[in-house]
Order: structure tokens, then sequence, then C-alpha cells
């Protein structure tokens, strides 16, 4: 039986913001479209790659698809309106009696050849198959913006791609719900009209959807991380992570993303939004952008993300992978929590310096 996969190249990339949709956005070199069908091209168990692209975008397409020496592309074609018909369109191009169908978000360049060929082999138990991660976020089912039910974590999945399927069966799903739009996946499909179990094939939490801006830095350290993990040099690089507000940079702050850096290879500065800052009574200087583009300018410093909440600590150190967490002294004790997950440092706060003393010097002087 042949296994087909189809890459969804035809989201417009609203959510993105930018004028190019996301998967022509470079990294490294190359598009987000090329990463993501490089993966499926080095998975032997593909037998050909069917290409859905955004139809005004499909002579830029054509043209990097050319210059790529990819051999399994065996068609371009034209996406939908939405998602779901732009799935149709993969799936109604195949003529086999029967296949499997592996159909992926060309948003997810960082899927791996294990990920697929862990659903190629559950495609021999199942008919459907869902790619997915367990959810660190604890969610909540709201009416009316009251809380009616919060289901145990431990139940819950974050659903990723591919979605994979017998080809007749997503065919049928596909005739039964013709012109009901309102699906964001296939998997949907199969479960409203009840035609199969759907199983889940584990992900990976990086095989994140590029969706905003912010992703691209992700994914650009992904990206690096996995070309240096081919080389086998990631493994060894440790990685720091430090949270703060870091307003009008001074030498108190450099001192410790320095410290910080010297811990490890990599160190993750995770700046305070304006909004988080009006919930820690800090009013800054400098708007959160402005604060990261100055810290991006720090020598120590290789990603800057926000910092949203208390809450997100945890998260991060799993998402980034850090191996140590790093705050100044007068933090001591308050985030020990988070030595369950990785090593906890509270290095000496520089005396005899603060943003609120340097604010104060400036508006007295
Ligand atoms: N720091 C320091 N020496 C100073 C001033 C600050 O070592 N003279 C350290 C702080 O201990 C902190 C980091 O620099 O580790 C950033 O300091 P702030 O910008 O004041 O950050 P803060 O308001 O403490 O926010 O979730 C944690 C919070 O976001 C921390």
């Amino acid at each position: 039986m042949k296994n087909y996969s189809i890459i969804l190249a035809s989201g417009t990339g609203s959510r993105y913001g930018s004028t190019l949709p996301k998967q022509f956005i470079r990294i490294e070199g190359k598009t987000i479209l090329e990463h993501t069908i490089e993966v499926f091209e080095q998975t032997k168990e593909i037998d050909e790659i069917i290409v859905v692209i955004t139809p005004e975008y499909r002579y830029l397409a054509e043209d990097i698809l050319k210059k790529s020496n990819f051999k399994k592309i065996t068609k371009l074609l034209n996406g939908g309106e939405t998602r779901k018909d732009s799935s149709f369109i993969g799936i109604s191009s195949i003529h086999d009696e029967e296949a499997n169908v592996i159909i992926h978000d060309c948003a997810r360049p960082f899927v791996t050849q294990k990920i697929i060929t862990d659903c190629i082999e559950a495609l021999n138990k199942y008919d459907a198959i869902d790619v997915a991660i367990p959810s660190s976020d604890t969610i909540m089912e709201v009416e009316n913006n009251i809380i009616v039910n919060i289901p145990d974590r431990k139940n819950l999945k974050r659903a990723q791609t591919p979605q994979c399927f017998k080809l007749s069966l997503i065919k049928k799903a596909h005739e039964l719900s013709k012109g009901d739009s309102n699906f964001t996946d296939d998997c949907g499909l199969i479960l409203k009209y009840n035609l199969s179990r759907v199983a889940i094939v584990e992900g990976s939490i990086d095989n994140i959807k590029i969706t905003y801006p912010n992703d691209i830095f992700m994914a650009e350290k992904l990206l690096q991380d996995k070309k240096s993990e081919e080389k086998n040099r990631i493994k060894t690089m440790k990685r720091v992570i430090t949270y703060g507000t870091f307003d009008v940079l001074h030498y108190g702050h450099i001192n410790l993303l320095k410290r910080a850096k010297e811990l490890g290879d990599y160190l993750i500065v995770v700046l305070s939004s304006d909004e988080f800052n009006m919930l820690k009574n800090k009013k800054s200087y400098y708007t959160y952008e402005q604060r990261k583009m100055i810290l991006e300018a720090c020598r120590y410093v290789d990603l800057v993300i926000p910092e949203n909440n208390w809450e997100q600590k945890i998260d991060d150190v799993k998402t980034y992978k850090a191996d140590i967490f790093v705050m100044g002294d007068d933090w001591k004790g308050k985030f020990d929590f988070l030595k369950d997950y990785c090593e906890v440092v509270y290095l000496p706060r520089t005396p005899d310096v603060s943003s609120t003393q340097t604010k104060e010097y400036l508006k007295n002087n």
C-alpha cells in the first residue's frame, strides 16, 4: 500500500501578520516549505508528496520546487478557501484503490521522520491517526465567561500533525461533510460522522506550528539545534534561562546576564511584557519591544521571549529545554519549585544599582 503525504501549504498566514505567507519565510537560507517537504522527502516510507499551495503564490512555489532536488513531489495543487477544502483537493487527487494518506501542516517544519514512520506503522492497526502531545496547560471549559468544567489534564492532549488515514475513509468523511466547512481538521470529520476510532501517535514539543512572528525565533533556534544535533554539537549545549523586566538596562543587569551565560552555552531571557509589569506594579520606561531590542543587542543573550505571567516558568523550562534557571539572589528561594525540572541558581545581586535608582537620578538632574 502506498504512502502519500499531502503538505498543506495554502494558508495566507493572516495570523502571522506578514505580507508573504509564512510557508515562504526563509530560515537558515531555506523556506519553511522546503524544510517541511525535506523531512517527508527523507522519510523512505513516503512514496509520493502532494503539495497544496496558496493559488496566488503558485509561481513562487513552482520556482522554489524547481530549484530544489525533491524527487517525490508528484503534484502541486492550488488550495481552496479553507484548510478543509485544501485537504479535500489533495485527497481527491489520489486515485489508488486504497492508500495511506499522511496530511501535514506546512507550518510545522520540525516534524520528525520518527513521527511519520510511527504514524505509518499505526495505520496497520487503525484507519485514522492523530499526532498529539500532553497538554501542560490546565484547560477550562467556559460558558459566558464562567468556568463550567476543568477536565482532568491527564486525559487531554494538544493536537499536532500529521493526521493520517486510510484513503477510502477520509474520502468518505469529506463526501459526507460537503458544504460543512466549520472544521479545522480532518480527524474532526471522522469523529463527527463516527466513521472510525482515531488513535494517537506521540508528537514532539519541538513539532511547533509557526503561527506568529515570535515563533520564527524559536524556529531558527530549533533549526540551529537540529543542524547542530546532526553534528552532535547541541547535545553538550547547556541552556540557561532567566527572567526580568530589564528596564533602563544597567551594569547590574549585564553582570547578571554575563554570569548566567557563563553557566552554559545559550541564554534565554524571558522578558516581562508591559502588561505583566503592571501586574508586578512596575512601570517600565521602555516598552517591551524597546527593552527586547536592547537585550538582543547584548552579546550574552541568545534569545528573548515574552514573560506574560508568573505561571509560565515550568512550561518555558520544558519548551526551551533549559538546563539552568538563574535569578539574582533578591529572589532567593522563590523559584525552588523549578528544581524538579532544572538546576536553580541565585546569583549575588550587584549592589548599589537599580533601574529605579537610575530613573530617580535622571529625574532629579
Ligand atoms: N539584578 C541584579 N542586580 C541588580 C539589579 C537586578 O542582579 N542591581 C537582577 C535581578 O535579580 C533579576 C534581573 O537582574 O534577576 C532582572 O532584574 P529586574 O529587571 O528588576 O527583574 P524583576 O523585576 O526582578 O523581574 O518572573 C521573575 C520576574 O520577572 C523578575
